[in-house]
Protein backbone atom coordinates (compact mmCIF):
# COMPACT_ATOMS: atom_id res chain seq x y z
CA UNK A 1 0.00 0.00 0.00
CA UNK A 2 1.53 3.16 -0.83
CA UNK A 3 1.73 5.91 2.23
CA UNK A 4 -0.46 8.33 0.43
CA UNK A 5 -3.09 5.29 0.16
CA UNK A 6 -3.19 4.43 4.10
CA UNK A 7 -5.67 5.34 6.67
CA UNK A 8 -3.07 7.65 8.60
CA UNK A 9 -2.30 9.75 5.69
CA UNK A 10 -6.29 10.25 4.44
CA UNK A 11 -6.39 14.01 3.24
CA UNK A 12 -3.02 14.73 3.50
CA UNK A 13 -2.86 14.55 7.26
CA UNK A 14 0.18 12.80 8.44
CA UNK A 15 -0.30 12.09 12.23
CA UNK A 16 2.25 8.83 12.98
CA UNK A 17 1.23 5.99 14.58
CA UNK A 18 -1.11 6.84 17.12
CA UNK A 19 -4.10 7.84 15.57
CA UNK A 20 -6.88 5.26 13.40
CA UNK A 21 -9.81 5.37 11.54
CA UNK A 22 -9.76 8.87 10.32
CA UNK A 23 -13.05 9.86 8.90
CA UNK A 24 -14.00 13.67 7.60
CA UNK A 25 -16.09 15.90 10.01
CA UNK A 26 -16.17 19.10 7.61
CA UNK A 27 -14.25 22.46 7.16
CA UNK A 28 -13.83 24.93 9.27
CA UNK A 29 -12.35 28.49 8.87
CA UNK A 30 -8.53 27.49 8.19
CA UNK A 31 -9.04 23.86 7.19
CA UNK A 32 -9.95 20.35 6.98
CA UNK A 33 -11.09 18.81 10.09
CA UNK A 34 -11.20 14.76 10.59
CA UNK A 35 -12.52 12.42 13.26
CA UNK A 36 -10.07 9.97 14.69
CA UNK A 37 -9.33 7.22 17.58
CA UNK A 38 -6.41 8.62 19.70
CA UNK A 39 -5.36 4.73 20.03
CA UNK A 40 -3.34 5.58 23.36
CA UNK A 41 -6.55 6.50 25.03
CA UNK A 42 -9.13 4.65 22.63
CA UNK A 43 -10.81 7.94 22.71
CA UNK A 44 -12.56 9.22 19.72
CA UNK A 45 -10.51 12.66 19.15
CA UNK A 46 -11.73 15.53 16.25
CA UNK A 47 -8.43 16.68 14.77
CA UNK A 48 -8.14 20.32 12.31
CA UNK A 49 -5.09 20.64 10.03
CA UNK A 50 -3.86 23.94 10.09
CA UNK A 51 -1.81 24.18 6.79
CA UNK A 52 1.64 27.11 6.90
CA UNK A 53 2.04 27.94 3.34
CA UNK A 54 2.55 31.59 3.90
CA UNK A 55 3.55 33.98 6.39
CA UNK A 56 0.05 34.79 6.51
CA UNK A 57 -1.48 31.46 7.06
CA UNK A 58 1.69 31.01 9.83
CA UNK A 59 0.52 34.23 12.12
CA UNK A 60 -3.15 32.72 11.74
CA UNK A 61 -2.29 29.34 12.64
CA UNK A 62 -0.08 30.03 15.57
CA UNK A 63 -2.47 32.75 16.90
CA UNK A 64 -5.43 29.76 17.20
CA UNK A 65 -3.34 27.90 19.06
CA UNK A 66 -2.14 30.33 21.46
CA UNK A 67 -5.67 30.87 22.11
CA UNK A 68 -7.67 27.65 22.39
CA UNK A 69 -4.61 26.47 24.61
CA UNK A 70 -5.27 29.49 27.04
CA UNK A 71 -9.05 28.16 27.02
CA UNK A 72 -9.99 25.50 29.44
CA UNK A 73 -13.23 25.69 30.48
CA UNK A 74 -16.57 23.16 30.36
CA UNK A 75 -18.39 25.02 27.82
CA UNK A 76 -15.52 25.42 25.33
CA UNK A 77 -13.97 22.69 22.80
CA UNK A 78 -10.81 21.45 24.94
CA UNK A 79 -7.64 20.97 23.07
CA UNK A 80 -6.01 18.08 23.91
CA UNK A 81 -2.36 18.70 22.06
CA UNK A 82 -0.73 20.53 19.15
CA UNK A 83 1.36 18.19 17.01
CA UNK A 84 3.83 19.34 14.03
CA UNK A 85 4.10 16.66 10.87
CA UNK A 86 4.62 13.03 11.52
CA UNK A 87 2.83 13.35 15.06
CA UNK A 88 5.86 14.88 16.24
CA UNK A 89 6.10 17.81 19.40
CA UNK A 90 5.87 21.29 18.24
CA UNK A 91 9.25 22.68 17.84
CA UNK A 92 10.58 25.42 19.46
CA UNK A 93 10.34 27.76 16.56
CA UNK A 94 6.83 26.26 14.70
CA UNK A 95 7.02 29.11 12.10
CA UNK A 96 8.95 26.70 9.90
CA UNK A 97 6.09 24.22 9.91
CA UNK A 98 4.60 23.37 6.61
CA UNK A 99 1.42 22.36 8.81
CA UNK A 100 -0.05 22.18 12.35
CA UNK A 101 -2.54 19.49 14.12
CA UNK A 102 -4.66 20.75 16.69
CA UNK A 103 -6.18 17.34 18.56
CA UNK A 104 -9.44 18.43 20.51
CA UNK A 105 -12.40 16.85 22.02
CA UNK A 106 -14.87 15.13 19.90
CA UNK A 107 -18.39 15.92 20.26
CA UNK A 108 -21.27 14.21 18.61
CA UNK A 109 -22.70 17.02 16.45
CA UNK A 110 -23.12 20.70 15.97
CA UNK A 111 -26.21 23.08 16.37
CA UNK A 112 -26.93 23.63 12.98
CA UNK A 113 -27.96 20.22 12.48
CA UNK A 114 -29.29 19.64 15.41
CA UNK A 115 -31.75 22.11 14.40
CA UNK A 116 -32.30 20.67 11.09
CA UNK A 117 -33.86 18.08 12.75
CA UNK A 118 -36.61 20.23 13.79
CA UNK A 119 -37.11 22.82 17.17
CA UNK A 120 -35.74 21.83 20.10
CA UNK A 121 -38.07 21.59 23.33
CA UNK A 122 -38.15 24.90 25.32
CA UNK A 123 -36.49 23.75 28.35
CA UNK A 124 -33.90 22.09 25.40
CA UNK A 125 -33.31 25.40 24.38
CA UNK A 126 -32.78 27.00 27.72
CA UNK A 127 -30.61 24.45 29.04
CA UNK A 128 -28.27 25.01 25.58
CA UNK A 129 -28.97 28.81 25.52
CA UNK A 130 -27.63 29.01 29.52
CA UNK A 131 -24.52 27.00 28.40
CA UNK A 132 -23.94 29.04 25.21
CA UNK A 133 -23.75 32.31 27.66
CA UNK A 134 -21.82 30.36 30.08
CA UNK A 135 -19.17 29.91 27.45
CA UNK A 136 -19.03 33.43 25.71
CA UNK A 137 -19.03 35.23 29.48
CA UNK A 138 -15.39 32.82 30.22
CA UNK A 139 -14.40 33.46 26.78
CA UNK A 140 -14.84 37.24 27.26
CA UNK A 141 -13.30 37.55 30.40
CA UNK A 142 -9.71 35.87 28.82
CA UNK A 143 -9.83 38.90 27.07
CA UNK A 144 -11.01 36.96 23.82
CA UNK A 145 -13.16 37.70 21.13
CA UNK A 146 -14.23 34.71 18.72
CA UNK A 147 -15.83 37.00 15.94
CA UNK A 148 -17.33 33.84 14.55
CA UNK A 149 -20.34 32.55 16.42
CA UNK A 150 -22.78 30.57 14.69
CA UNK A 151 -24.50 27.28 14.95
CA UNK A 152 -21.57 25.43 13.00
CA UNK A 153 -19.05 26.65 15.23
CA UNK A 154 -21.52 25.06 18.69
CA UNK A 155 -20.79 21.58 19.58
CA UNK A 156 -23.38 19.57 21.42
CA UNK A 157 -23.96 16.14 22.85
CA UNK A 158 -26.83 15.39 22.71
CA UNK A 159 -27.11 12.68 25.51
CA UNK A 160 -26.02 14.94 28.43
CA UNK A 161 -27.28 18.36 26.68
CA UNK A 162 -23.76 19.54 27.09
CA UNK A 163 -22.80 22.31 24.38
CA UNK A 164 -19.25 23.49 23.83
CA UNK A 165 -18.24 26.64 21.81
CA UNK A 166 -14.98 25.69 19.03
CA UNK A 167 -13.29 26.88 16.02
CA UNK A 168 -11.15 29.70 17.17
CA UNK A 169 -9.77 30.23 13.80
CA UNK A 170 -11.04 33.84 13.30
CA UNK A 171 -10.82 35.19 17.04
CA UNK A 172 -9.10 37.64 18.82
CA UNK A 173 -6.99 38.03 22.20
CA UNK A 174 -8.15 42.09 22.81
CA UNK A 175 -6.57 44.48 24.79
CA UNK A 176 -9.12 45.39 27.96
CA UNK A 177 -7.85 49.19 27.80
CA UNK A 178 -8.97 49.68 24.53
CA UNK A 179 -11.69 52.17 23.77
CA UNK A 180 -14.45 50.30 21.82
CA UNK A 181 -15.19 53.07 19.72
C1 LIG B 1 -16.84 17.97 16.40
C2 LIG B 1 -15.19 18.75 17.88
N1 LIG B 1 -16.43 18.78 15.44
C3 LIG B 1 -15.11 20.90 13.60
C4 LIG B 1 -14.74 22.13 13.06
C5 LIG B 1 -15.05 22.48 11.77
C6 LIG B 1 -15.74 21.58 11.01
C7 LIG B 1 -16.13 20.35 11.48
C8 LIG B 1 -15.80 20.02 12.78
C9 LIG B 1 -19.55 15.97 14.92
C10 LIG B 1 -20.30 17.74 11.93
C11 LIG B 1 -22.35 18.39 10.65
N2 LIG B 1 -21.69 19.62 10.20
C12 LIG B 1 -19.66 19.04 11.48
C13 LIG B 1 -14.00 23.07 13.86
N3 LIG B 1 -16.22 17.93 17.62
C14 LIG B 1 -14.76 19.61 16.90
C15 LIG B 1 -15.41 19.59 15.68
N4 LIG B 1 -14.79 20.53 14.93
N5 LIG B 1 -13.78 20.55 16.86
N6 LIG B 1 -13.82 21.10 15.65
N7 LIG B 1 -19.79 17.26 13.24
C16 LIG B 1 -18.86 17.84 14.05
C17 LIG B 1 -18.71 17.01 15.13
N8 LIG B 1 -20.20 16.14 13.78
N9 LIG B 1 -17.87 17.12 16.24
C18 LIG B 1 -21.81 17.93 12.00
C19 LIG B 1 -20.25 19.46 10.14
C20 LIG B 1 -22.24 20.03 8.89
F1 LIG B 1 -16.04 21.91 9.73
N10 LIG B 1 -13.41 23.81 14.53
Amino acid sequence: MARQDTPLFLHGFDLGGHFVDLQPLGTGVTGLVLSAVDQRTGQRVAVKKLVMRDTVSVKHGLREVKITHRLHHENVVRVHEVLAPYGRPLPRDPTLLSALYIVQECMETDLARLLEQGPLPTGHATLLFYQLLRGLKFIHSANVLHRDLKPANIFINTDQLLLKIGDFGLARIVDPHYSHK
